[in-house]
């Protein structure tokens, strides 16, 4: 369990975790050296893989480049079966728990063991909750589940610490990729403040001050995709020692 010990021993040594969200369906194998250049200079700790409608195969080419240039974890995000690889460190085993779609609760996860047992990734149960955020995601279409309304406070928080009960190891609070509006600061202290495993942030924040307001509000772990995507300065925006690089 070395990711996870890593994430817990950081936590407890009060150090702030970023992972960099790579969709394979949004990026260039020949472009991820000089971009992955970047985020091993930049305050990251983590990588993460995935998307909503990415092909088969193309998270593995994206994993084996990004290994020849980082020594960062590299943890599945995975839209669907098919982006499982063998190549990456761990996978985060979502279970979406706002939802109510069986596929998304259970069934993919069964289809996924023959792979995962052949593999030797860390598996890392993760309950999975996407909060509404002004439009309609990815997340949304794909999984055919609604998200839970963000005024809708005590489901946030009975949902995530029923994922706790059922022991998934960590909460993921989703926006959704491209967010208008990432989770607010009230969403992730409220749930924080009941929470007894790591709380992950992600969707929709592309400024400093979103990021500062996540981990101030209680996220240990925040994802960011489209703000590096869209402009890689935001590597350089980032740089403080607010957001102190943990050494793993
Ligand atoms: C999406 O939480 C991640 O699943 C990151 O979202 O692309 O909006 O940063 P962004």
């Amino acid at each position: 369990d070395t990711i996870y010990n890593n994430i817990k021993s950081a936590i407890k040594e009060n150090k702030k975790l970023l992972a960099v969200l790579i969709d394979p369906d949004k990026v260039k194998v020949e472009n991820l050296g000089k971009f992955t250049q970047k985020i091993n200079q930049s305050i990251a700790t983590h990588i993460f893989v995935g998307g909503s409608t990415v092909e088969e195969n193309e998270t593995e080419n994206v994993v084996v480049e990004l290994k020849k240039h980082t020594k960062l974890p590299i943890i599945l995000f995975p839209g669907d079966v098919i982006q499982i690889t063998d190549k990456a460190d761990g996978i985060l085993f979502l279970s979406l728990i706002s939802g109510r779609n069986p596929d998304y609760l259970i069934v993919k996860h069964v289809e996924a063991v023959p792979k995962l047992f052949k593999s030797g990734l860390e598996v890392i149960p993760t309950g999975y909750i996407l909060i509404e955020n002004g439009k309609e995601t990815s997340v949304e279409c794909v999984s055919k589940t609604k998200p839970i309304a963000n005024d809708n406070i005590e489901t946030i928080i009975n949902t995530a610490k029923a994922g706790e009960y059922l022991g998934q190891k960590l909460i993921y609070l989703e926006a959704g990729s491209g967010a208008t509006h990432p989770v607010n600061g009230n969403i992730i202290s409220e749930v924080k403040k009941r929470l007894g495993v790591p709380l992950i942030v992600g969707g929709g924040i592309r400024t400093k001050e979103a990021l500062d307001l996540a981990y101030n509000s209680g996220a240990d772990l925040v994802v960011i995709g489209t703000a590096f995507e869209e402009d890689e300065r935001f590597f350089e925006d980032i740089k403080s020692p607010l957001s102190a690089k943990a050494d793993i």
